[in-house]
């Protein structure tokens, strides 16, 4: 097996991957011949480029209406987001034309965003907000450094008896007041220091300790628990990498779809949603519209620790072996045959080589993957899209040494599938093992799982026999009140200008999409998914047990999500 060049298309480099499979057998059938044909993965880069990215930030600081903003303060630029278009949904995806740019200013401690066009005909408008963003990598580092030159912290650092990490949570602002503090984690290396989390002023330089050595939803044990943290750094929340992938086998066209790359994802710019996938057509004919995991959070037993709302920008370090890889566009690495990436899941080791998605074949799958980082959380996403039509969405959940993940907590994921099954009006049966018929499901609701009746859901085009079924596995746990439920059936909301209800509408860090369930009609309609998954995170092994699914099929045992399967396709 080897990887050929096919020069340049367009203007993205065409990569040509032959998988591994062995060599069909010289007595094999015409069919498993064809069946056996070596895959090939193309990527060519779509929409804004790093250069212009960089040039619309650099417009917009240097612009008479941020300078005026930020005249005379400290301030960090902290993300860069796309505005994107609405559209006719039923075409391809237009790149962007507009941005926004969040900044902080510590001297006011105020949240100023930035908007404007990547042409620059538009003038740049400033407007303040009143969030508090997370923490990027700047930010702690600068507040690391702050403690490097702190007497209490100084030696210990130097030292390697305190190393520092980002806990969560990332920002804390004390009651009674409005100045943001960048959180920074301290892991003792031995019996000559404690663990430790404190907060830092990057305002005055001061340093927040605490009586119980942690801040509020916080935690610093002397046990801890997790792998070593690398400490190698993540991207940026905005940079660009999206690209369109196609997948073909001897003649025929299996999967074509525009990928972005979790850190230019869509959804709230603080949270995002993973590796986002649109316009996924399937032997030519249109599966989804969209793809993510705009929500994700986790609840510890007793609020020990948390909750937290966590994100899905902060790409981390993973193993992508780069002998004989290609990196076709920014943030995207093809494999050389037989060669599979590894995450933190996998080698239980938080070091690695790339920051972005990686994409490979195993079996008879396509697989992208990426590692995000969020504070001490190492989240793993996948996407499976196998010869055969099926989708496997998976996500996995691990963490570097830190006191709070010693304690039992439930992690929730929720995937938004934008079914558009071959036109965007479709209808929607529930299906269950032992019933005859479908039940048409004919107006917005929520439904749980019931792994007995082995509960799925037909998502067919409206205008014929085509159909994708969303089988949940017995891996994506049940959902406690926190979790809130598993599935929601909802009418698509948005508008020629923008797509509606890309992030659910709550500030609190439990999912809430009720207030989305009006009993809007779903037949013949544009029909969304939400997809719920629970996973419980204990060293109790028989905690663990139900959580356990086919470790071949993702890195490791910590995994869920549900398998997507073509029916009369
Ligand atoms: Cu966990």
């Amino acid at each position: 097996m080897k990887l050929l060049r096919n020069g340049f298309l367009g203007i993205g480099l065409v990569i040509a991957l032959f998988s591994g499979l062995a060599a069909a057998s010289e007595n094999s059938t015409k069919r498993e011949k064809r069946a056996q044909e070596p895959l090939r993965i193309t990527a060519v880069q779509w929409g804004p480029t790093q250069q212009m990215v960089d040039a619309a930030k650099l417009r917009v600081e240097r612009s008479a209406a941020m300078q005026n903003a930020l005249k005379g303060t400290k301030y960090h630029l902290l993300a860069f987001e796309y505005i994107e278009n609405g559209g006719d949904k039923s075409q391809a995806s237009m790149p962007p034309t507009r941005f926004r740019v969040v900044f902080y200013d510590y001297t006011n401690d105020r949240t100023l965003i930035a908007e404007s066009n990547f042409a620059g005909t538009e003038a740049v408008v400033v407007r303040e907000e009143h969030f508090q963003p997370n923490a990027s990598d700047e930010e702690f580092n600068e507040a690391v450094r702050i403690l490097q030159s702190d007497a209490r912290f100084n030696s210990l650092l130097k030292g390697e008896r305190l190393r520092a990490f980002q806990p969560m949570p990332p920002i804390t602002v004390l009651s009674g007041t409005i100045e943001r503090l960048v959180n920074v984690g301290l892991e003792s290396q031995g019996n000559s220091a404690s663990n430790e989390v404190v907060s830092v002023s990057l305002k005055s330089g001061r340093v927040i300790r605490y009586d119980r050595g942690a801040p509020e939803t916080s935690l610093a044990a002397p046990e801890a628990c997790g792998i070593p943290n690398a400490g190698q750094g993540t991207t940026s929340n905005g940079t660009p990498g999206q690209y369109q992938l196609a997948i073909t086998q001897g003649a025929n066209t299996l999967w074509e779809m525009l990928v972005i790359r979790p850190s230019a994802s869509s959804g709230n710019s603080f949270e995002r949603s993973g590796i986002e996938v649109r316009d996924v057509k399937y032997k030519g004919k249109s599966v989804l519209k969209r793809g993510h995991v705009p929500v994700l959070n986790v609840q510890y037993v007793g609020n020990a620790c948390g909750p937290y709302r966590d994100w899905q920008y902060q790409e981390g370090s993973f193993d992508a072996p780069d002998a004989g890889a290609t990196d076709p566009a920014p943030g995207i690495r093809i494999l050389a045959a037989g060669q599979i990436a590894q995450t933190a899941l996998d080698s239980g080791n938080d070091t690695g080589n790339f920051n972005g998605v990686a994409i490979y074949t195993q079996n008879n799958e396509t697989v992208m993957v990426s590692e995000m980082n969020a504070g001490w959380y190492r989240y793993i996403m996948e996407w499976r899209f196998a010869n055969d039509g099926t989708i496997r969405p998976r996500y996995g959940f691990g963490a570097i040494n830190n006191s709070c993940v010693c304690l039992g907590h439930n992690h929730h994921v929720y995937w938004r599938f934008d079914f558009d099954v071959v036109n965007p009006n479709n209808k929607v049966f529930q299906v269950e093992r032992g019933r005859k018929f479908l039940q048409p499901i004919t107006n917005e609701i929520t439904r749980l799982r019931n792994y007995q009746t082995n509960r799925s859901f037909l998502i067919q085009n409206s205008t014929g026999d085509e159909a994708y079924m969303l089988v949940p596995n017995v891996s994506d746990g049940t959902a406690d009140t926190y979790g809130g439920g598993d599935l929601w059936l909802l009418k698509y909301q948005g508008t020629s200008d923008s797509p509606g209800e890309l992030d659910d509408p709550n500030t609190n860090t439990a999912a809430n999409f009720t207030p989305w369930l009006n009993n809007e009609s779903l037949v013949n309609q544009d029909v969304v998914v939400w997809y719920g998954a629970h996973f419980i995170h204990s060293d109790n092994a028989d905690l663990l047990e139900p959580n356990r699914i086919n470790p071949s099929i993702l890195s490791g045992s910590y995994v869920v999500g549900p398998d997507i399967r073509p029916i009369r396709w």
